[in-house]
């Protein structure tokens, strides 16, 4: 929500609703509760404990006047031997020094760490996502003394990591709900919890995890952290047990999501749009989802005919030719980057596993198999939220495994490339 020019995010309403939810819980008994949200964004406690501003929503243009001061402080290529991290202007590392409060702040709670600070009265920094801040060391997997003192920040800003699975702390009994049930730190970083619930059944595998953005990559055990990988803005980010999550952000379903916001439609107007941008000729026009024109909220899709326009190429007109052109470009999105993921990490890919809210839009999902020639697994569709369960009954000794129970259990589709990936070689090129 956007006031005096700053856009926030409601995070007293998303704490309400979680303590509802909790109220809701039939039996009123939980074994084990674990915390996912969103990465890089946070908020500041004073010595009080109290929450010093209201969290400012990464999609917020606050960081464009600090990058080129952090920069300075830290090259690029130094932040990348050290963080692994991808350039997204949103790193935590830019908003604090966008932020007046870190100064003053006693100490900086991401998210999902806040959250679980206001159940139960305990900090702690959990390690997936505090591998996006941009202040963790990549080999070592602890806070990255170098870049926190090369930015002039205090180190005992930052909590002491922990990792999923590892206990952290119980209900409070002020809540009101549940009170004493423990808390268990899970792939606090919500992709880190969907790609542990990739039903994957071999090695060579690569994941979509697929939402408001596409998280397309691999998964190693050591970080890769070259010169052609950061040239290719692909990110090292920590996963469940230390894997390593290589792979790039794709702007990925937002372009739908504000199309239909601005069409006044809602996700239930979607299914029969995607029809329709199935009768679409493919590839006639395509845009770079990952343009910074594409990340503010706000009209869709006038910046897509612009950008159609500004290119060349013909203009979609009707919201079907809208969602066709952006379906596409997300499927030829994805072909770059698995691409990409395979060629610097060495690893062979033999099927894609596309996972969330995504893998159940059959369209993107065809396309996908298409464009990268590769047969495509669709499912589940809440691998979040089973990624987050699977490391609470692991810490439980319920299950050893969780991806071989995901593949037994959950609903998969599957899609072969309907035809040669050909039109897609020169589709690529007019995304530069
Ligand atoms: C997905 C996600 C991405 C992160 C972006 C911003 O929900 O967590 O992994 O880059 O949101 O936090």
């Amino acid at each position: 929500m956007r006031a005096a020019g700053t856009l926030y995010w409601d995070v007293l309403g998303l704490y309400r609703d979680i303590l509802d939810g909790l109220a809701r819980i039939p039996g009123g008994r939980l074994d084990s509760l674990g915390v996912d949200t969103w990465a890089v964004d946070y908020g500041l406690l004073g010595p009080d404990g109290r929450l010093l501003g209201n969290p400012v929503h990464y999609r917020d243009d606050r960081t464009a006047s600090v990058i080129s001061d952090v920069h300075a402080k830290v090259s690029p290529e130094r932040l990348y031997a050290l963080n692994g991290l991808q350039f997204l202007p949103f790193n935590t590392l830019y908003q604090l020094a966008a932020d007046p409060l870190a100064d003053t702040a006693e100490a900086l709670l991401l998210m999902p760490d806040l959250i679980s600070y206001w159940l139960t009265g305990e900090r702690g920094a959990e390690r997936t996502n505090a591998s996006t801040t941009g202040l963790y060391d990549a080999a070592t997997g602890e806070w990255s003394r170098e870049i926190v003192e090369a930015l002039g920040l205090r180190p005992e800003l930052l909590p002491a990591l922990r990792s999923p699975g590892d206990p952290a702390g119980r209900l409070l009994p002020d809540l009101g709900v549940l009170p004493g049930t423990p808390v268990t730190a899970v792939g606090s970083h919500d992709t880190a919890s969907a790609i542990a619930a990739v039903p994957a059944t071999g090695p060579n595998f690569a994941y979509i995890s697929c939402g408001t953005w596409s998280l397309a990559g691999v998964e190693l055990s050591e970080p890769v952290l070259t010169d052609a990988g950061r040239a290719a803005n692909f990110t090292n980010e920590t996963g469940v047990d230390g894997t390593v999550r290589y792979l790039r952000n794709i702007m990925g379903l937002w372009l739908l999501q504000e199309s239909l916001r601005t069409w006044n439609l809602g996700t239930a107007d979607l299914p029969a749009l995607l029809d329709a941008a199935a009768d679409v000729p493919a590839l006639r026009s395509v845009i770079d989802p990952d343009h910074p024109d594409f990340f503010p909220p706000g009209d869709m899709p006038s910046r897509i005919t612009a950008f159609c326009e500004r290119t060349g190429q013909p203009v979609p007109a009707s919201p079907a030719e809208i969602v066709r052109c952006v379906v596409d470009s997300l499927a030829l999105g994805h072909r770059k980057a698995l691409r990409q993921a395979s060629a610097l990490s060495g690893l062979p890919i033999e099927v894609v596993h596309i996972v969330g809210g995504g893998s159940g839009n059959a369209l993107l999902c065809q396309l996908t198999a298409d464009a990268t020639g590769l047969p495509v697994t669709a499912g589940p569709t809440e691998a979040t939220a089973l990624g987050n369960i699977g490391v609470q009954a692991r810490a439980q000794g319920l299950l050893t495994d969780l991806r071989p129970l995901i593949a037994a259990t959950q609903p998969l589709r599957h899609y072969t490339p309907a035809g040669p990936s050909t039109p897609w070689d020169g589709a690529e090129s007019r995304l530069g």
